[in-house]
């Protein structure tokens, strides 16, 4: 639910409330968990050093390693008994990296949701069909609570079986859709072939994150689905989805809401902290959470922050959408290049459709790349002039404005593998 009082604190307050729970937050870390006592000994810092909201800058990073090293509850602060619930991130090799709640951690998490809903246009009495994961990932039930908290009415169908998506859309009418962008753009290809036209239906907000996605894709999910679609970011380690939100009046950088997070955005070489618009990685310390507070966690995600007012009157500072994430990253003969990029320059071409999927491999001493994208209709019905002339010109934008050469194929509909969840966009042949 929209809270005035604070999402629209003067900056002051605001500040002076971030200081109270900041230093609530690093005294409950310092006393109750060893890892952090260390960290700050090692760096001599105590609790009683921050003074003022910039004072965050002396206390150690933490960091996905950290984490690990912990596994399973070592970070957490309360005794166990009064853990309800823990969510685990998937971690592609080894364990995976595991948060816990309490009763009110919980609580805090559906008021976050609940408000990240409501900038979203949702309001009481609104349906919203929840088709993000539900389980050991935090995006299902992170939805949930949030949606019933704001008097939605939730259809907790999870991810998967799209056709089923496609049917409970049209019969159970919800006003909105909650997934992956990448999961979005599988919808509209099952309701194409089920001759269903998701304009028609009355689903009017799509709320899409968990990965990175361009305003090119927004544009096709709105064009195609008739809907606003709408940026929410998150992160086990922080809570779950609801860390941030974009408004539906201006869709033009995410609010942090900065009541319960401290944002800061810093330079990924140096660690020290950039002037707001400067690019760098987001850095977040959790102001009011219980089992699993967290001091300065390094996120690898890329973006930069926005302190000016937003036309919707939230004075809370905006995170630009994510590029992408450092450990996603391709550095393609010395240069940086996020799948992001890639997507922009693809999502300009009206013969190419929105599923691609980028393969890096290494001949000699020399990496290659080949992006696998299909076209937005059969292959037969463009001709092999039309198809070789796109790949060409796909292959100049990307040296032109990415800066690396790749080998574009443009395939048949079909041929790149869908999503269910988060998309995977690279294939590291190099790291095999
Ligand atoms: O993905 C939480 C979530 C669920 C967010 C549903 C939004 C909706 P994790 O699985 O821990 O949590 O993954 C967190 O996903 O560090 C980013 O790299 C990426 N990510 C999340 N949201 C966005 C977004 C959930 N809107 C990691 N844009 C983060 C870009 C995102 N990347």
């Amino acid at each position: 639910m929209f809270e005035p009082d604070k999402e629209t604190l003067p900056r002051e307050d605001l500040e002076a409330l971030q200081l109270r729970r900041l230093q609530a937050t690093v005294e409950r870390c310092y006393a109750t968990v060893k890892h952090y006592r260390h960290s700050m000994d090692e760096l001599g810092v105590k609790p009683q050093h921050i003074k003022t909201i910039q004072d965050v800058r002396h206390l150690p990073f933490t960091k996905k390693e950290h984490l690990r090293q912990n596994y399973p509850f070592g970070l957490f602060s309360t005794p166990m008994s009064q853990v309800v619930r823990v969510h685990a991130s998937s971690g592609t090799t080894g364990k995976p990296t595991v948060v816990g709640y309490t009763k009110r951690d919980i609580d805090t998490w559906a008021n976050l949701m609940a408000r990240s809903l409501a900038a979203s246009g949702l309001k009481p009495g609104d349906r919203i069909q929840n088709a993000y994961g539900y389980g050991l990932f935090t995006g299902g039930l992170g939805f949930h609570y949030g949606a019933e908290k704001l008097g939605l009415m939730v259809i907790p169908i999870s991810g998967g079986q799209s056709r089923k998506q496609i049917m409970l859309l049209q019969d159970f009418q919800a006003d909105a859709l909650a997934c992956t962008p990448s999961y979005a753009l599988n919808l509209v290809e099952s309701a194409e072939e089920m001759g269903v036209d998701l304009r028609t239906l009355p689903v009017k907000v799509g709320i899409f994150g968990a990965e990175p996605w361009t305003n090119e894709m927004r544009f096709e999910l709105e064009s195609k689905m008739g809907i606003d679609a709408i940026d929410v970011y998150g992160l086990s380690e922080l809570i779950g989805p609801g860390v941030s939100n974009e408004c539906v009046e201006a869709k033009d950088g995410l609010h942090v809401w900065e009541d319960h997070f401290l944002v800061e955005c810093v330079d990924t070489q140096t660690g020290k902290p950039l002037p707001a618009g400067e690019e760098g990685e987001l850095v977040f310390t959790s102001l009011t959470k219980e089992t699993f507070p967290i001091l300065r966690y390094a996120t690898r995600d890329i973006s930069c922050l926005n302190y000016a007012p937003c036309k919707c009157g939230r004075t809370h500072a905006r995170m630009r959408k994510p590029a992408g994430r450092t450990d996603d990253m391709l550095i393609i003969r010395g240069v940086n290049v996020f799948p992001s990029q890639v997507e922009e320059v693809l999502m300009k071409s009206e013969t190419l459709g929105p599923f691609y999927q980028i393969e890096v491999s290494r001949e000699g001493s020399m990496d290659q790349v080949l992006i696998n994208v299909e076209a937005s209709s059969p292959l037969s019905e463009k001709g092999d002039d039309s198809i070789n002339r796109v790949a060409e010109k796909v292959k100049r934008d990307i040296k032109e404005f990415i800066g690396i050469s790749t080998k574009v194929v443009v395939k048949n509909l079909g041929e790149v593998p869908r999503s269910q969840g988060k998309a995977v966009r690279v294939i590291d042949h190099r790291q095999k």
